[in-house]
């Protein structure tokens, strides 16, 4: 018994013996860093039919890409539609592995996450990451390009949904506009801002900008919760900073904004503080807002 239980688990991350997860990328290699970019669609013309229980997810509680993701899941009350799991917050060589932490692999019993992509492309040399969205038909990884994956979600699954409408059609250029600075300042600049002065620089213009944008606004585009203010949370939850006394001075729009997206059920539930480098919650975060 014990035997069978263990072989769920990959065994404990282990950097000595197994060395850094790295991803080697030969000079002149075309091919894209991230390989797997199928698209789910309603009527099945891409080849992935939008189906209930076809598709698993395999997410990371610390990834803000992989949350983006499993927030479309949650908001559109698509958890019974789409099985989703969690790797262990730690790796080595291997790269993501089942752990006990946070549970085995629920659908093809795999250790390491790596298996999926080697079951899908024998010999696969390219990144092992969260999200990974995997077909129970085909029994292959269909993608990990968390853009389309969790656009596809928001938009191809209505007949299952709850009806939320993520990602209206007329709000998508709005949505792309506030992507096309806060991708680079916020999302992608709020790690570099630690040890780079000018990412700090561009992550606290951004941070301003949003501030004067929210003072009056309840969400980011069209006064209701879409694809924008998804992709501002997941940074925002992890920004090292958000505690601070002075970050909610400054912009105190912001993160009022940040902490009423926490009272929300779907965001509370995909956010697990602990495996963040700082596990800090903000003060009265977890607390009832008033009104
Ligand atoms: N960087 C990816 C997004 C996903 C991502 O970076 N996930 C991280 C965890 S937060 C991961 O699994 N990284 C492993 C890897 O990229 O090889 C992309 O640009 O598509």
């Amino acid at each position: 018994m014990s035997q069978q239980v263990s072989s769920l688990f990959a065994s404990p991350t282990d950097v000595a013996t197994y060395g850094q997860y790295t991803i080697r990328q030969d000079p002149g290699d075309p091919r894209p860093l991230y390989r797997f970019t199928a698209r789910i669609t309603a009527d099945g013309s891409s080849g992935y039919r939008a189906e209930p229980g076809r598709y698993h997810i395999y997410s990371g509680w610390f990834c803000p890409w992989a949350q983006r993701v499993i927030l479309q899941i949650a908001l559109n009350g698509l958890e019974d539609v789409i099985s989703v799991s969690y790797v262990d917050n730690s790796r080595d060589a291997r790269g993501w592995a089942f752990r006990e932490s946070n549970g085995p692999d629920p659908v093809n019993g795999f250790t390491l996450l790596r298996d999926a992509y080697e079951a899908t492309e024998p010999g696969f040399d390219g990144h092992v990451s969260v999200p990974t969205l995997w077909d129970r038909e085909t029994r292959r990884v269909v993608s990990n390009d968390f853009v389309t994956l969790g656009i596809d979600l928001a938009t191809q699954f209505g007949a299952w949904s709850n009806g939320a409408d993520i990602y209206p059609e007329h709000l998508r250029a709005e949505i792309a506009e506030l992507d096309s600075w806060i991708g680079p300042a916020v999302n992608r600049g709020v790690h570099r801002a630690a040890h780079d002065e000018a990412a700090r620089a561009a992550l606290q213009g951004a941070f301003t900008r949003l501030d004067a944008r929210l003072a009056d606004a309840p969400y980011l585009v069209g006064g209701q919760l879409t694809e924008a203010d998804i992709r501002l949370w997941v940074s925002l939850a992890r920004y090292p900073g958000r505690a601070d006394d002075a970050q909610r001075r400054n912009h105190p729009n912001l993160w009022a904004y940040a902490r009423r997206l926490y009272q929300l059920p779907a965001f509370r539930a995909t956010t697990d503080f602990t495996t963040f480098a700082d596990p800090t919650v903000p003060p009265g975060w977890d607390t009832p807002a008033a009104g």
